[in-house]
């Protein structure tokens, strides 16, 4: 939770957190504009493009054709790529990516381990070292029974990788299955030169506090991230979970209800004004494909207006069917 109520004021002399935006354009007219920190298109139909702030997401979307995310900053932007992993960074931001096969590293939980620390090797050549917001994409991510399950593997594999790359405390972050043909994981980043403020919320157990029926290691990640000049909150997916239980098994309309009632508290206790708006960008993960018009119809009624990208992906619980993560810009 965010402690005294003087941090939670803008701090219009920092460089402000850059816009996010969802937008139809081609990768190439997307890049050519100013201050592009990163672009990323969504499901197998995206463009290839030779570019390291350029990331397909291997998430497929309901929408067709979908829409790019773009990330833009009032600065100049410098970019490359080193061994596995492609960065950018401009403005006191940075973005930096990395996709490992686990037909190469052995396994998801390897995987995880040599992304988390390749990453944070390479986050210590930089100045951008607080990172403050993180997304996991991740093969068959309920594959397999109790600990075995996949998505505990990554997270055993995860907390091996960080060393001492989230000392500072946890990043806001997603964890998210996908249906790729590939056993592709995908971690991308987003980092500072300033700090952020972790935020919890009052009606869930912090996620590195789940008790032992979770898995052997807890997943380390904040529910949300007060941008360092508290001008945007990152919120973290966010599901119908109510202390650590997860509410409402195969309900699918209760979970959302849920879900929105979790994002309205996370607001409330990073300080930030009440709702969604049209500047405050949205995705939701839907388990089941045929869930889709469903979660959009509700999702218009719930938050119009909005911004809500509609991916296929699968929450780490099995019984969970919908997650949304997104920004809250003030
Ligand atoms: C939950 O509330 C849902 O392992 O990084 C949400 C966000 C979830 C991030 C992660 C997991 C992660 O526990 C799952």
């Amino acid at each position: 939770m965010v402690q005294a109520s003087e941090n939670l004021q803008a701090q219009p002399d920092l460089p402000r957190t850059p816009r996010v935006t969802y937008r139809m354009a081609t990768p190439a007219a997307a890049l050519a504009e100013p201050g592009i920190l990163a672009a990323f298109g969504f499901g197998a139909g995206t463009e290839d493009w030779d570019d390291p702030r350029w990331l397909r997401v291997p998430l497929e979307c309901f929408d067709a054709p979908a829409p790019l995310e773009v990330w833009q900053v009032d600065a100049p932007v410098v970019s490359g790529r080193q061994h596995k992993l492609r960065w950018s960074a401009g403005g006191g931001w940075l973005f930096a990516a990395i996709e490992l096969d686990e037909r190469e590293t052995g396994g998801i939980e390897a995987a995880a381990r040599q992304a988390y620390a390749e990453l944070g090797h390479f986050m210590r050549t930089r100045n951008e070292r607080h990172v403050l917001r993180i997304w996991n994409y991740i093969a068959d991510i309920n594959l397999g029974d109790g600990d075995a399950e996949r998505y505990k593997q990554f997270c055993n594999g995860r907390a091996a990788g960080v060393d001492d790359f989230f000392a500072n405390g946890f990043p806001a972050a997603t964890a998210i299955g996908h249906h790729h043909r590939e056993p592709v994981l995908q971690v991308y980043l987003l980092a500072c030169v300033d700090e952020g403020a972790a935020v919890e919320n009052p009606r869930q157990v912090s996620a590195w506090r789940y008790p032992r029926q979770y898995g052997r290691t807890s997943p380390g990640f904040a529910r949300g991230m007060l941008m360092p000049p508290r001008d945007a909150l990152a919120i973290s997916g966010t599901a119908a979970v109510v202390g650590h239980a997860s509410a409402h098994a195969g309900d699918l309309e209760a979970q959302l209800d849920e879900t929105l009632l979790n994002l309205q508290a996370l607001l409330a206790s990073a300080d930030m004004p009440a709702g969604f708006d049209t500047h405050s960008p949205m995705k939701g993960y839907v388990r089941h494909a045929v869930d889709a018009a469903r979660v959009r119809e509700m999702l218009q009624r719930r938050l119009p207006g909005v911004p809500v990208l509609l991916m296929h992906g699968d929450v780490c619980r099995q019984e969970l069917l919908i997650e949304l993560d997104g920004w809250r810009f003030r």
